[in-house]
């Protein structure tokens, strides 16, 4: 059984901390990546965490994970609303899937309700900021295929 949960990033999350506060927070990614560390850890997993810019770079990262990971965490950030490459890719993940964002979409524009991703997603965690990564991995190590 693999030890390893993935932590997948999209387009502008490097940037967390630096803006918009008031929607995003004030904690980085390294933060919130510490945050999901250190959950993986208390269960006994390792973590391997990852952003990317590019849509391409994220569907080939789920690609090469899809069959080693115990489960895979997916922030899309803009991605979310669109990809369809992303939502394919997901199909094909032998663990639970769980879709983060930091921001409550159903509290912002209508647009970003709209989640392509969310059909294929296990579990939807939402409006916790950068703790929503942490209660990603709780729920993974917790899930019955992890209990054993
Ligand atoms: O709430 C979330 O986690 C989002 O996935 C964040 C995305 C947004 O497009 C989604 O609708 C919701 C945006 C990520 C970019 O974050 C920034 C952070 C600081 C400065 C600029 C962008």
């Amino acid at each position: 059984m693999s030890r390893v949960i993935a932590v997948l990033n999209g387009p502008n999350l490097n940037l967390l901390g630096e803006r918009e506060p008031d929607i995003y927070g004030h904690a980085t990614l390294p933060e919130a990546e510490a945050l999901a560390s250190e959950a993986a850890q208390r269960a006994g997993y390792a973590l391997d965490f990852r952003q990317s810019n590019h849509e391409g770079v994220l569907v080939d990262a789920i690609q090469e994970l899809r069959k080693t990971v115990a489960g895979l965490v997916i922030n899309p950030a803009g991605f979310t609303h669109t990809s369809v490459a992303i939502h394919d890719a997901l199909t094909t993940v032998r663990g639970p899937v769980v879709e983060v964002h930091l921001s409550n979409l159903h509290r912002r524009e209508e647009w970003r309700r709209i989640s392509q991703v969310s059909t294929v997603a296990d579990c939807v965690i939402m409006g916790c900021g950068v703790r929503g990564y942490a209660l990603a991995v709780d729920y993974i190590t917790s899930s019955p295929a992890e209990r054993g």
